[in-house]
């Protein structure tokens, strides 16, 4: 759709540097025809097994691919408004705003440039039917979707799905900080760690905060994911990537409820019933442990490496075992399936070291559950 002809006056438009741009022209009327890009909207609809409400496109550009429900904004029209009518025209469905989550660009080999604004959109309702420029309605669970029709859409889905941020197969060291934990989140993120907990039980928040915010420059910095230990608040100031839970935490489900969709949830387990309740409930990953008895949790009984390899059997989700776990004693932890384990004090010292021995034990022909 590209501008070959003066609005105006009808002549044909001639290219020209104007304020150092490329820019369409009039040679009759003098006119300048502006290119922009146009604006869109796109809906993220997420239903109660996480599975993504995609449509498939009856048009094109991207016809037969999917994509998020949305479309062109009209005249007069709010985005909100935009998107839950693109929502009810595609779907048939009817929702109401959860959250803006974002703008993306996607260049359009039709309208040469859009800009995608992405609503969160919370009880939906209706019956699903595709109309207008759909011809298919689908939920799709994260690790299953289909080709994306648009680039946007598909940094879109990026940004709100857990699933597409967790390696399938694990993190490998799942380094979690005590004391100095600038130094070793810094010495960590250097060595390749793929995840990093902070855990800091001394509850000056202020300060806290100042130091997640650190972590989240250096985690940011090496593509390392944040999770930040208990504290929701902190997770969301900081922008981290997720939050850890412990079984006396605020209940996952709750917590779910109020964080912006792709935010990492994590939960501690210390037996089968509780891992398989956690997974149940939509955890993102599980920790179990503690594997050997440890100072650092000493209230609770050391499950033991048979208790791991049912648990490793039983769940699908990542599995982090955890507790008393040395570079000494990590084989028979690795050989009952874990794939990923986490340490306070194995990464104490020698960090940098101790995470790269952990994941090189998680390379190739590895033993699997
Ligand atoms: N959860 C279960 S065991 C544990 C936590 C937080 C502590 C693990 O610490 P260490 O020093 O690696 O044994
Ligand atoms: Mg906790």
């Amino acid at each position: 759709m590209a501008k070959t002809f003066c609005a105006g006056c009808g002549d044909r438009l001639e290219e020209r540097i104007i304020d150092g741009r490329v820019r369409l022209i009039c040679p009759s009327c003098g006119s300048v025809t502006y290119k922009n890009p146009i604006p869109a909207t796109a809906a993220v609809a997420i239903d109660s097994e996480r599975r993504l409400l995609l449509v498939r496109r009856s048009v094109e550009p991207g016809k037969g691919l999917w994509c998020l429900p949305g479309g062109f904004m009209e005249i007069g029209e709010t985005p909100e408004q935009c998107v839950l009518r693109e929502l009810k025209e595609e779907t048939g469905l009817d929702g109401e705003i959860e959250r803006f989550i974002g703008i993306e660009m996607s260049k359009s080999t039709v309208y040469e440039s859009v800009l995608v604004a992405a609503f969160a959109i919370r009880d939906w309702s209706g019956v699903w039917k595709a109309g207008d420029d759909a011809e298919e309605v689908r939920f799709f669970p994260a690790a299953e979707l289909p080709k994306i029709a648009f680039q946007s859409h598909l940094r879109i889905i990026e940004r709100v799905s857990t699933a597409r941020k967790i390696p399938p197969e694990g993190f490998g060291a799942y380094v979690i900080t005590s004391n100095d934990h600038i130094r070793i989140a810094r010495d960590a993120c250097g060595a390749g760690a793929r995840i990093l907990q902070y855990r800091d039980k001394s509850g000056d928040v202020g300060a806290m905060l100042r130091t997640a915010k650190e972590i989240r420059n250096i985690t940011r910095d090496h593509g390392t994911l944040f999770i930040m230990n208990d504290r929701i608040d902190i997770a969301l100031l900081a922008e981290a990537d997720g939050v850890h839970l412990g079984q006396e935490d605020l209940p996952l489900a709750e917590v779910r409820a109020i964080v912006p969709p792709g935010l990492i949830i994590g939960l501690s387990t210390h037996s089968l019933e509780q891992a398989l309740e956690a997974q149940e409930q939509g955890a993102d990953y599980i920790g179990i442990g503690p594997i050997f008895a440890t100072p650092t949790k000493a209230d609770y009984p050391p499950i033991g490496v048979e208790a791991l390899r049912g648990v490793a059997r039983a769940v699908s989700i990542p599995l982090v075992a955890i507790g008393g776990i040395t570079l000494e004693n990590i084989d028979p932890v690795v050989a009952a399936g874990a794939r990923s384990v986490a340490m306070v004090r194995g990464f104490q010292r020698d960090t940098s070291e101790v995470v790269q021995r952990i994941n090189d034990l998680f390379g190739p022909g590895r033993p699997t559950r």
